[in-house]
C-alpha cells in the first residue's frame, strides 16, 4: 500500500515459515506456506554458520534487471529492536546499496553474486535503508532469500 492505494511490486514474493509465523509490511499481511525442502536447507546451513535459527524466510524473485525495490528498512515490529537478517542470493549479479538515515550522502554499494550471504545485524536497520536498483542491462533472473526471526 502507498499513499493508501494498492501498489504491484516490481518484483515476485512469497513467504515461509514456521506456522503461525506471519509478516506485516506495506500494508500486507503474509500467512506463511510451509518450509521448502531446499530453502529449509539453506535455513539449516545458516544455523550452522551463525547460530540463529531462522523461522521464516521472505522469497523475492526479479524477473530481471527491470524489477527491483526501493529505499526501505526492515523495520517491522514483529521483527524486534536489532534483528538480525541473512540475505542469500542466486543469479543474476544485482547490485545492492545503503543509505544512512537523516545523512543521505553516507552511502555503501555491494554486489551480490550468485552464492552470496549478506547479513544485516546490530543497528543496520535502525541507522541505514537498503535497495536494490534497477539495472537495465540484467536480462537473466535473480531469487532473493531474506531470512528473519519473527517474535
Ligand atoms: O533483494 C534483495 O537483495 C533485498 C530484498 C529486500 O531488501 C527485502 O526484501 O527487504
Amino acid at each position: 500500500m502507498m499513499f493508501g492505494r494498492k501498489v504491484m511490486q516490481p518484483r515476485l514474493v512469497a513467504w515461509q515459515g514456521d506456522p503461525g509465523k506471519s509478516y506485516r509490511y506495506s500494508g500486507v499481511t503474509w500467512d506463511p506456506d510451509p518450509w521448502g525442502t531446499a530453502v529449509a536447507e539453506i535455513r539449516d546451513r545458516l544455523t550452522t554458520k551463525l547460530g540463529i535459527r531462522f523461522n521464516s524466510v521472505l522469497l523475492n524473485l526479479y524477473r530481471d534487471g527491470h524489477d527491483c525495490m526501493g529505499w526501505h528498512r526492515d523495520d517491522e515490529p514483529e521483527l524486534g529492536p536489532e534483528p538480525c537478517i541473512a540475505s542469500v542470493s542466486l543469479g543474476a549479479v544485482r547490485k545492492f546499496r545503503f543509505r544512512k538515515m537523516g545523512d543521505p550522502r553516507q552511502k555503501a554499494e555491494v554486489e551480490l553474486g550468485s552464492g552470496s550471504l549478506l547479513v544485516m545485524a546490530g543497528r543496520t536497520q535502525e541507522l541505514w535503508q537498503h535497495a536494490l536498483p534497477r539495472m537495465l542491462r540484467v536480462k537473466e533472473s535473480r531469487i532473493n532469500l531474506t531470512f528473519r526471526v519473527i517474535r
